[in-house]
């Protein structure tokens, strides 16, 4: 059945614009945001002696300004942000005259402190998601379950010590930030792949893609995902 779009509480939900007042021709487009989706979002403010962050962070939003003081890491957030289809913005003004480590490690704890918070009592969530990514040659998974118990499980070896000036030891160190602050079990493996950017990428871009399906809302307004009861 193709719905009406003026069967629909706000008209046609799809975000292109249509001069039609007919029925509405992408059919499969789900319909509106409920409420409780609309308040999907946090904002995360940290300082330490070390790192000075503030964060922005909608479920469902435009990508917003990222800045780290280190492009490619720059980069990587951004692929979250894109291919997540989050709302992100992140400014981090860290001790990189030190190195990256704190940098790094504390913008994957304020991501996984946004998650959380923009989750609440994560009821009606999907909650177990996993994704593949290519990038040309290389090839990463990622599988998720925001299960309220944090654990990080990262496989990946990657053919260079450095992508730009990111040191890629702390890719690691940002996947466990993130996972100990989401309380999230994560998995990650790097599956194939001989360009370091490439491997990277790949392995941000399957994270992204995984974490939107994992806290996209199955059924509003229903019960938190587990026998539980809680997570
Ligand atoms: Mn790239």
């Amino acid at each position: 059945m193709v719905p009406d779009c003026d069967s629909r509480p706000a008209a046609c939900a799809h975000p292109l614009k249509f001069s039609h007042h007919g029925s509405c021709p992408v059919a499969s487009f789900p319909p509106a945001l409920p409420v409780s989706e609309q308040r999907r979002q946090a904002e995360i403010t940290r300082r330490t002696a070390e790192t000075a962050i503030d964060c922005q962070l909608s479920l469902a939003g435009e990508p917003g300004k990222i800045a780290t003081g280190i492009p490619f890491f720059d980069h990587m957030l951004d692929q979250i942000a894109r291919h997540g289809r989050f709302g992100l913005s992140l400014s981090c003004n860290g001790d990189l005259q030190v190195d990256q480590h704190h940098t790094v490690e504390d913008c994957g704890i304020v991501l996984g402190e946004a998650i959380a918070a923009a989750l609440g009592d994560k009821a009606g969530i999907v909650r177990f998601a996993s994704a593949y990514a290519p990038l040309d040659e290389a090839l990463a998974r990622s599988v998720i379950d925001l299960s309220g118990r944090a654990g990080l499980f990262f496989r990946a070896t990657f053919s260079r010590q450095s992508a730009g000036d990111f040191e890629l030891q702390l890719v690691r160190e940002f996947f466990q930030g993130f996972a100990n602050a989401a309380q999230a079990t994560v998995h990650i493996d790097l599956l194939e792949g001989n360009n370091a950017h490439h491997q990277v990428e790949a392995i941000f871009k399957s994270f992204a893609l995984a974490l939107a399906d994992a806290v996209a809302v199955r059924d509003p307004g229903g019960a938190v995902p587990s026998t539980k009861g809680s997570l």
